[in-house]
């Protein structure tokens, strides 16, 4: 783009005049508006579980998850501090759930993922069907599902929570209801809609026609058999290693209308060529240990030395590449599912000093 035109004393004269009107000089704005490439304000972050666990604790102690409503810490990204987000498009946040405690009963527009980080044997409702959530399992709550969350183990959970809370506020199409009671009541057994939806098999006569997977529990142990046994033949892409998105049975396409889920194995001593893509990429380690080299707009390069249970983002069109020091396996999601529908989604793989794929 041009540079700025100049601001002589006339023009300025002028804008003021203009401004009255609601009117402003698309000459003076131009260059910041329409862009070569994105340059998002979302920095390149990283929350080390083992350092933040107990600040996760300490609000345990601070306020119950009814008053709460939800105990959540947000992960701000630092760039994008008192926005509640992690990249420009989504929300990221931790939940805990003590022995006994329940998260009550509400429904919005936002469509929500749960990660489990730590712990095992604590449940989301979703519409009247009850899982039991264990670690590395992928969780899904629909637009407008009436949910809510508690813990009849006797140990904490912890897990992460996805939500595309930016792009419906940037739609202004948000609504949000509290439930009468605390919890809503369970119409279904455990387990129905795995067994119903995702077991390679559909009812006959089915016809989904909500825009999000009728499975809502991904569990972890099918995940991890699948990229154990892919990994003995399959070959590892240069700069993905393994890596599985997650779908909707009824049509192959998304898990998530809005969020699009991964889980990826990279295996030990890999080192993986230049990545970038537009969408912005929320991680968190599911096993191993690895580190994550991410450059910035500026050039600037980050490390991020990484474990089990951490989580990290890489905003979008940044490169990056990883290394894993032991075999590693990575959940992550991102808005890609809107950019593919908008035509949007681009990537670049390879070397990053030729500039091209
Ligand atoms: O569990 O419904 O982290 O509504 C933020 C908003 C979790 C939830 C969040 C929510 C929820």
């Amino acid at each position: 783009m041009e540079a700025k035109p100049k601001l002589t004393p006339e023009r300025a004269a002028y804008y003021k005049k203009i401004d009255g009107s609601n009117l402003a000089p698309l000459w003076e704005v131009l260059g910041g508006l329409i862009i070569k490439e994105p340059r998002s304000p979302a920095r390149p972050a990283h929350w080390r579980y083992d350092e933040i666990r107990p600040f996760i604790l300490d609000a345990g102690r601070l306020i119950t998850a009814k008053e709460a409503e939800r105990r959540v810490l947000v992960l701000e990204n630092p760039g994008l501090k008192g926005q509640s987000k992690i990249t420009n498009t989504l929300y990221a946040g931790l939940q805990l759930i003590l022995p006994g405690e329940v998260a009550p009963a509400h429904r919005h527009s936002q469509s929500a993922l749960r990660f489990i980080v730590e712990g095992s044997g604590a449940f989301t409702a979703v519409d009247g069907e009850k899982t039991i959530m264990h670690e590395g399992d992928f969780v899904i709550t629909p637009s407008w599902t009436w949910h809510d969350h508690g813990n009849d183990s006797d140990a904490p959970m912890v897990w992460m929570d996805g939500l595309d809370i930016p792009i419906v506020g940037l739609l202004d199409a948000q609504f949000a209801e509290g439930y009468p009671d605390e919890r809503h009541p369970v119409t279904r057994p455990a387990g129905d809609s795995l067994a119903r939806y995702g077991s390679g098999l559909l009812p006959v006569g089915y016809e989904h026609k909500a825009p999000t997977s009728p499975v809502f529990n991904y569990p972890y142990a099918r995940t991890r058999e699948a990229l154990e046994t892919m990994r003995r033949r399959e070959a590892w892409d240069p700069c993905h290693g393994l890596k599985m998105r997650y779908v909707n049975p009824v049509d192959g396409g998304w898990a998530m209308p809005t969020i699009g889920t991964f889980m990826q194995m990279l295996p030990k001593d890999i080192h993986t060529s230049p990545y970038r893509s537009t969408d912005g990429a929320v991680f968190s380690v599911v096993e191993g240990s690895g580190r994550t080299v991410v450059t910035g707009h500026d050039g600037a390069e980050t490390t991020f030395e990484w474990r089990k249970r951490d989580t990290f983002i890489v905003p979008s069109w940044m490169w990056h590449r990883h290394e894993a020091d032991s075999d590693a396996v990575l959940f992550s999601f991102s808005d890609r599912p809107v950019q593919e529908k908008l035509g949007l989604w681009r990537e670049m793989r390879g070397n990053r000093e030729a500039g091209r794929a």
